[in-house]
């Protein structure tokens, strides 16, 4: 990690200004060579987090390359903890590029992805679920999802789990003097230190865990799957949430034959919203494949919106969809109620229980603002308390913790049959490691590397 980095860390497009950063020990040479300043090579003078203002040059040409701010940060008190040099040049492809090559050219290498952070996390200055929250800030496309990413870089998961691990470190020293100094009485007493804090461990992992759920929604969106027989309303009923003729709509049953997702941020709540294909039986080879796709979307579904057909009576199709939603979480919408009523409203509340029903005619625009609403209220009600501020919101997180939670568990039965205290041991350090790679205390390089190669370059 002695090279020094460069990248562009601005957007490639036209713009105000675009910022070309330098990380690394060479990072004030590097600029010095090619910036020129009013009073000739001001950086070398320059102060320390103080913006200068001059020109890039080309020093073997002399050529001015473009006007410029340029900021000398120096290390540790910086991002990566290194020397960093900022170029504030004009926007537009052509500068940022030019002078981006004229670094490179003196000696810098091209930043990978993630580099600055990754850079970051290997100085020490974030633990990785803070560098892993620099990428969903990025990425967040709600103010939601971005606040509870802030709160991650803040460090809010990163104290938890310090503070689950730092029980786990006491339970494997008790354990330890207990092995070196036999004595049953000391025993008797670790077994019952060590279940008071196995469960404590496991109550925390337990409290994590079960906001996963809701971060993966903050993150990803409700995913939200439109489902019914064919010719139904499903297609404008996308269209009508998007408020878009986004997918096509025809009075030709099996107009849809493919998945069609598309996000939407309903008054702060971001859905992907998932049009499908008529469910129904048929001989089409592609019709077959959209309807396929259709039912394996039901068990990634958050929520599935079913469609039936006021119009007609129900059909053996409408059964099948009945019977697929039946123990999720669903809304019944009775579409087409601008028609003569077909459906024995009783028969099918009992059908389909303790679900909402909702009657609109999507054709007019009636009954759409109720569902919005009905989806917001489950959304906002009960165990879905967004203002939490610590959300697990990444998978790799989640997974951790599964496998955090199995050990504890383990461990916590050896406990409670009094298994020899070098066996607990094992499920007590297994725990300590699996929640040290959401932190990044214990972490290979391989999966290092892939987390950060989900960056953009530049960041
Ligand atoms: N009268 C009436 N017609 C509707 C209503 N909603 C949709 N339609 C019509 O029903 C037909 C089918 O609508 P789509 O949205 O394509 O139905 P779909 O469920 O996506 O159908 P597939 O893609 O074939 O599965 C179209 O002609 C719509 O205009 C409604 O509320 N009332
Ligand atoms: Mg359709």
């Amino acid at each position: 990690m002695t090279d020094t980095i460069a990248a562009i860390s601005t957007a490639m497009g036209e713009s105000g200004i675009g910022i070309v950063r330098l990380s690394g020990k060479d990072a004030l040479n590097i600029g010095n060579r090619i910036f020129k300043g009013n009073k000739g090579n001001i950086l070398e003078q320059a102060q320390n987090r103080k913006l200068n203002y001059g020109h890039i040059i080309n020093p073997k040409s002399d050529e001015i390359v473009d006007e410029v701010l340029i900021a000398f940060m120096k290390g540790p008190y910086t991002y990566t903890r290194e020397d960093i040099v900022e170029i504030y040049c004009h926007g537009g492809i052509i500068p940022v590029k030019r002078i981006l090559e004229l670094t490179l050219e003196y000696g810098a290498r091209l930043a990978e992805k993630g580099e600055f952070t990754k850079r970051a996390f290997l100085n020490g200055r974030l633990d990785l679920s803070q560098a892993e929250a620099v990428i969903d800030m990025i990425k967040a496309k709600t103010d939601k999802s971005f606040q509870v990413s802030l709160n991650q870089l803040e460090g809010s998961i990163s104290a938890k789990v310090k503070k689950i691990r730092d029980i786990l470190l006491e339970m494997i020293a008790h354990i330890e003097v207990s092995i070196d100094f036999p004595d049953e009485d000391v025993e008797n007493l670790t077994y019952g230190e060590l279940e008071i804090k196995a469960k404590q461990v496991k109550d925390e992992i337990d409290k994590l865990l079960s906001t996963a759920d809701r971060g993966k929604i903050l993150r990803d969106g409700l995913n939200t799957v439109i489902l019914g027989k064919p010719n139904v309303g499903k297609s404008s009923l996308l269209n009508a949430i998007l408020r878009e003729n986004r997918a096509i709509v025809t009075d030709i049953p099996g107009t849809t034959r493919d998945i069609i997702e598309e996000y939407v941020n309903m008054d702060g709540i971001p859905l992907k919203i998932v049009d499908t294909a008529g469910i129904r039986t048929t001989e089409n080879l592609v019709e077959k494949i959209g309807v396929d796709r259709a039912k394996n979307m039901v068990d990634k579904a958050d929520l599935i919106i079913a469609v039936f057909d006021a119009s007609e009576s129900l059909t053996e199709e409408d059964y099948e969809i009945i019977d697929i939603v039946k123990d999720k979480r669903a809304i019944i919408l009775l579409n087409k109620l601008d028609l003569p009523n077909e459906y024995d409203e009783d028969y099918l509340k009992n059908l389909v229980r303790n679900k909402e029903i909702i009657t609109t005619s999507i054709a007019t625009g009636v009954g759409i603002d109720r569902l919005e609403e009905t989806i917001k209220d489950m959304f906002y009600s009960g165990e879905l308390d967004i203002d939490s501020d610590t959300i697990v919101t990444n998978m790799r997180h989640k997974d951790q913790l599964i496998k955090a939670k199995k050990n504890i568990e383990d461990g916590l039965d050896g406990i409670m049959s009094n298994m020899p205290l070098d066996c607990v041991e094992v499920d007590i350090k297994n725990c300590w490691e699996n929640l040290g790679e959401i932190s990044g205390d214990t972490i290979g390089e391989d999966i290092l590397d892939k987390i950060f190669s989900e960056f953009c370059i530049g960041k």
